[in-house]
């Protein structure tokens, strides 16, 4: 059965373009409950601990780099069928490729400033919820 949160962050560009409102806003419209958010900053080691998955990828040094740049807003999000539902929202990972009408399509600049993270599934979503989030933050 598919799960009811996911995890996403409003990455270091969308933020310093002063586009946090307007993300959060599409989620919100969208159904999904926010359950946990703030705002914070990464580490690149931090940042390379949260993409440990990509570490062997050519992108990862950089991904790191563009991570750990600026502030970035972190929340957990609720609604059935989450995970699916907010990579639908967000879209494809190259802007280039994202639909009409979904976050990535409207506030990324690259396929590396793409704006938003999405987690790919339930189990994800629950580390990277944790990576960022005490018990008693999530509401
Ligand atoms: O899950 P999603 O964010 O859509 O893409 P991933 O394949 O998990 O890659 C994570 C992250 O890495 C992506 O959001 C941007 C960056 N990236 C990159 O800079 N260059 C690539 N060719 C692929 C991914
Ligand atoms: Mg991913």
């Amino acid at each position: 059965m598919a799960g009811n949160k996911t995890f996403t962050m409003i990455k270091p560009d969308a933020v310093a373009d002063g586009h946090t409102g307007a993300i959060i806003k599409m989620i919100e419209e969208a159904g999904f409950r926010i359950v946990a958010l703030k705002k914070t900053v990464l580490t690149p080691e931090r940042a390379g601990q949260f993409y440990e998955v990509h570490k062997e990828r050519g992108f990862y040094n950089d991904l790191c780099k563009y991570m750990s740049s600026g502030a970035i807003v972190p929340m957990i999000l609720e609604k059935d069928n989450a995970v699916a539902d907010f990579r639908k929202l967000i879209g494809a990972t190259n802007p280039a490729n994202a639909d009409e009408g979904t976050i990535r399509k409207l506030f990324a600049k690259s396929i590396e400033a793409n704006a938003i993270h999405g987690s790919d599934s339930d189990e994800n979503a629950e580390i990277e919820g944790n990576f960022f989030f005490a018990r008693t933050e999530k509401f």
